[in-house]
């Protein structure tokens, strides 16, 4: 077999099918090596003194792990100096981070969830990085919490890089979704998986089961369906697969099909959910589309909701088109 590398893919992308600007190029290839780092990082684990909870909460009030805090710091020292962005902002930081003045200012913005899966990370299950990319509204000054304000189906690229049995990086410019898997002695991405596409129809849905008596009746009846099995209304015998790491549960589906729901429920209805807009939804929805499957938040599509607030929660549903698109009309009957 022929090895393409990521920047080969990019370069013949850039150079054959003009679909890729050489700025976004750049910014990718520097992602990717900060992915590579934090890959490096993970798979030391306990001899690395990476492990375990830091003093501090982020805010979303959580409790952070050590790697979430050094994941963020990985991602920012590897793009703030490029000269391809013009500000960051991540999961982790209450705002967002423009480029110092130091450096010279680029046309795009990037948003992350460093390390993805945090409950996952001190016992070795697979956890990961997303990000999504937007661009720098035009004219636009300093940089602000506004100018990230813009909804999903504006991002001109998101990806992420899954650190489970092997690293991963799925990846999408709005041209279908790769995979390229890391070459751990080489330290190379190389490309292998093309164009990878979601079954419209599935048998396996993922949901935090736990949460059961807080769900709203859409999703209650959904699941309650699919738990019936072949005498059921849905007249098939499902099975349910939950990692409770994004990126891993996505990962799945879009190798072979799947739902995924992180619905709102009763417990709290000022937090619509848990996962957020800008570093976990936008993102896997553009790959989820790209990649021939669909996601709402039960309601719309995912990537036309315009966000009010960086670290936005909302409700998710994503995966095998067909499932995606039952349990949002659950939602609107
Ligand atoms: P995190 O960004 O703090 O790691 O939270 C997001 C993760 C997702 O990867 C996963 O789907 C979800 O939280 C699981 O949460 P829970 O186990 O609380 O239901
Ligand atoms: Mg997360």
């Amino acid at each position: 077999m022929k090895r393409v590398s990521l920047t080969q893919h990019l370069v013949e992308e850039q150079r054959l099918n003009n679909t890729i600007p050489a700025e976004l190029r750049l910014l990718i290839e520097v992602v990717a090596r900060a992915c590579k780092t934090i890959s490096h990082a993970v798979g030391k684990g306990a001899l690395g003194e990476v492990l375990g909870t830091a003093d501090t909460e982020n805010v979303q009030g959580e409790v952070q792990k050590k790697l979430d805090i050094l994941s963020n710091e990985i991602l920012l020292e590897a793009n703030e100096w490029g000269g391809h962005l013009a500000a960051m902002a991540s999961e982790e930081m209450e705002s967002i981070h423009p480029i110092p003045n130091r450096y010279p200012m680029g046309e795009y913005m990037l948003l992350f969830d460093p390390l993805d899966g945090s409950s996952n990370i001190d016992v070795n299950v697979s956890i990961g990085t997303i990000f999504s990319v937007l661009k720098a509204p035009e004219g636009m000054g300093t940089p602000t919490e506004q100018d990230f304000m813009q909804a999903g189906s504006k991002q001109v690229a998101a990806g992420y890089a899954v650190y489970g049995p092997q690293t991963m990086l799925v990846l999408t410019t709005g041209h279908g979704v790769n995979c390229f898997t890391l070459d751990r002695e080489m330290g190379s991405w190389v490309l292998t998986q093309r164009n990878m596409q979601i079954p419209e129809d599935t048998q396996e849905f993922a949901i935090n089961a736990s949460n059961t008596r807080h769900w709203f009746p859409p999703v209650t009846r959904y699941v309650n369906e699919m738990m019936a099995g072949k005498t059921g209304p849905l007249g098939k015998d499902y099975n349910m697969r939950w990692i409770a790491s994004m990126v891993a549960d996505v990962h799945r589906i879009l190798n072979r099909g799947g739902v995924f729901m992180y619905p709102a429920d009763a417990r709290d209805l000022d937090k619509p959910g848990k996962l957020r807009l800008m570093y976990e939804a936008n993102p896997m929805s553009m790959i989820v589309e790209q990649a021939g499957g669909a996601s709402t938040d039960g309601k719309q599509r995912m990537l036309d909701i315009v966000p009010t607030k960086l670290h936005q929660r909302v409700p998710v549903f994503l995966g095998s088109k067909n499932e995606v698109e039952r349990v949002t009309k659950y939602h609107q009957e």
